[in-house]
Formats: C-alpha cells, structure tokens, sequence
C-alpha cells in the first residue's frame, strides 16, 4: 500500500492533534529504519498505522479483546493499552494489511513485548520520540536514539514505568517484561 492510501485511511480515524503525531512518528520511523538497517517501507506503513484504533469506543474494544482471544489481562489494566492488540486487528480487518511483522510492530508499540524485532523496537522508539512529544526526559531519549537503538528504548521504557509509578498506576506485566528482557540479554 502506497503512503498516501494508508494516510487517508487513517486520516478519518483520527483527530488533527493525533494525525499530527502520527506523520511525526512516520518520519521519525523512517529515520530510524535507514540508521538501523530495517525495511524502510514496513516501518512506514508499521507507524502510519500504529495509533489507527485510539480512539474506537471502550466497549468495541473491549468486545474485541474477548471476542479474538486477546490477552483477558489486558482489561484488568488501564484501558490506553488497548488500542494497540485492537488496532493490530482493525488494520488487518477495515485496512488489508496482512503482513504480520507490520501488523505485530502495531500490535507491541504501547506494551513492548520481550524479544521484540527491530522493526517493534523502532515504532515503540518513534512514537516516544517523534518531534511533537514533549514529556520530560524525551530529550535524552533523542540523543541515545541516534546512536544506541535499545539503549534509547531502555530510557524510553524506565521513564514510562516511572511515570505510571509516580501517578500510583498499575503497570501493565509485559511493560516489566520487556524492560527486564531489554537488560538481561541486551534485546
Ligand atoms: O498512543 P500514544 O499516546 O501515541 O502512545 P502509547 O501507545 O505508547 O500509549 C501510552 C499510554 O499508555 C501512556 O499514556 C501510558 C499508558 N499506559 C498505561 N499503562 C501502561 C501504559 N503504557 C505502558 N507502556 N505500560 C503500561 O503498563
Ligand atoms: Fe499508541
Ligand atoms: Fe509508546
Ligand atoms: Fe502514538
């Protein structure tokens, strides 16, 4: 699928602030594909599509997790980490995209996942760090991206269970796993 059929797609998925970080998370991905050797297009494809169900009604959602034998976990956790298993299977369903590394690059970019691919480490990268995100500690994420793929996902995941932490939230078991998978074997 050509960048402009997938943009269009998505375009009516989303609102203005949302399509924004998308085409910043597509540019970022690119990037990051070029320097770590990935497939350029996958990844373009991979981030277009990434936040496609983020805002489908938490009922559907819900549903789908239960209906298509999604972890059942998930429901007990908050409910921002659904979009992305649910958006795996509506880009398969409404979009066509069939190819299973894209598909599961979609599927891991909130939680990770242990033993991620290259292409699942860029998009979960590119969405913390394209040019529109501003939290604190995206600056030093930036600068390890440029030179040390997981090392700046490692920063990446220790900010975000921090944050969770810091507001009293659950944190999601594979989120541990994938920062303890990222230590332990350096993947
Ligand atoms: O969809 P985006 O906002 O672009 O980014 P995302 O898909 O990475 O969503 C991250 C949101 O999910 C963020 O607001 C924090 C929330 N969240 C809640 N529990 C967890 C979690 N994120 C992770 N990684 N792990 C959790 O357990
Ligand atoms: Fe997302
Ligand atoms: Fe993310
Ligand atoms: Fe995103």
């Amino acid at each position: 699928m050509i960048r402009e059929t997938a943009l269009a797609l998505v375009k009516e998925q989303l609102t203005e602030h949302r399509y924004k970080h998308t085409i910043g998370v597509m540019e970022t991905a690119i990037k990051l594909a070029e320097k770590y050797g990935a497939d350029c297009q996958k990844a373009e494809l991979a981030a277009i599509f990434h936040d496609y169900a983020k805002f489908r009604p938490k009922d559907e959602m819900n549903k789908v997790i239960l209906e298509q034998s999604m972890p059942k976990e998930l429901l007990n956790f908050n409910s921002e980490l659904w979009h992305a298993p649910v958006g795996a299977y509506l880009v398969e369903k409404e979009a066509g995209i069939s190819d299973r590394e894209i598909l599961d690059a979609i599927r891991y970019h909130t939680s990770g996942r242990p033993g991620m691919t290259l292409l699942e480490k860029i998009v979960y990268l590119a969405d913390y760090i394209e040019p529109g995100r501003h939290f604190p500690g995206v600056e030093d994420v930036r600068q390890l991206a440029e030179s040390d793929l997981d090392g700046a996902l490692i920063q990446a995941m220790k900010n975000t269970i921090s944050f969770l932490m810091k507001k009293n939230q659950p944190v999601y078991p594979d989120t541990f796993h994938t920062y303890n998978s990222l230590i332990q074997s350096g993947r």
